[in-house]
């Protein structure tokens, strides 16, 4: 078996060091500073109030949508690009891109509480797989992921409510019992790749002035049968798009997580 899927099968997460080069990461970087610069057209509303850092420096949700913009062909151009696309593919096998974020994450931001990517995507009869690209160097102190190793053999976890002056995201699940947190240090230009299974979140950026900006793809297996609505249409690596059935009821946890990625 190849030895990254070894490492996933094991603890349902694996690091992939400098999968993107220093140009490549300059580029996010200015390309995506300069659109939230010009207007937040990518962002979702998650309603924070004005005085948030986060109001400023939204995040952007399927950028890749939006081929009219730099930053959104950038964002098409690398989910489909072969580097991520081989090891998803080594992880999952053949694959559709769902879903893309960006986070600016500046300094003083919240983080997100931890959750289960699944609980959102609805991906069935398998789970979705997040390729997180870390856009700069990221640790503790300015809110780089935390991931619960092991945690994407237990089932999804029902949340509960989570710290608001931590997370700018209401909704919190437990670490599952006998399971530990770890605090992820990575390089920009690493990428994390994670089961939709697996318990992840961050917590503020406490640093004076380093943002932590991340490049976020989420991927479904090509043989799903079905997803929530949110994430149609999907793209193929040849860029065609398509779609599949709606995933419909709110699954364990009820209907909390219907709307919100
Ligand atoms: O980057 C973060 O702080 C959280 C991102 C995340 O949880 C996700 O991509 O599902």
């Amino acid at each position: 078996m190849h030895a990254l899927a070894e490492i996933y099968q094991r603890d349902g997460i694996v690091q992939v060091p400098q999968l993107l080069d220093d140009a490549e990461i300059e580029q996010l970087r200015s390309v995506f500073m300069d659109q939230v610069a010009a207007d937040h057209s990518l962002a979702i509303d998650d309603g924070v109030p004005d005085d948030d850092p986060l109001a400023r420096f939204p995040r952007f949700v399927h950028p890749h949508r939006r081929t009219d913009v730099e930053a959104g062909r950038l964002s098409l151009e690398l989910m489909l690009d072969s580097r991520i696309l081989d090891v998803v593919t080594a992880l999952i096998g053949p694959a559709l891109g769902a879903q893309s974020m960006f986070y600016f994450k500046p300094p003083g931001a919240r983080g997100q509480a931890l959750h289960q990517d699944n609980t959102f995507l609805r991906a069935d009869p398998e789970t979705c797989l997040a390729a997180w690209i870390a856009v700069d160097d990221v640790d503790a102190e300015n809110g780089g992921l935390a991931v619960v190793p092991g945690s994407h053999t237990t089932e999804l976890v029902c949340p509960e409510p989570a710290d608001l002056t931590e997370s700018f995201t209401n909704a919190e699940v437990p670490v599952p019992d006998g399971l530990q947190k770890v605090q992820t240090r990575m390089k920009a230009g690493d990428v994390l790749f994670f089961h939709g299974s697996v318990v992840h979140g961050s917590r503020p950026n406490t640093s004076a002035d380093r943002f932590r900006r991340s490049l976020i793809f989420h991927y479904v297996p090509e043989a799903s049968i079905e997803i929530a609505a949110f994430y149609n249409p999907l793209v193929r690596p040849d860029r065609r798009s398509t779609t599949l059935s709606e995933a419909i009821g709110g699954g364990p946890c009820g209907d909390y997580a219907a709307a919100e990625p």
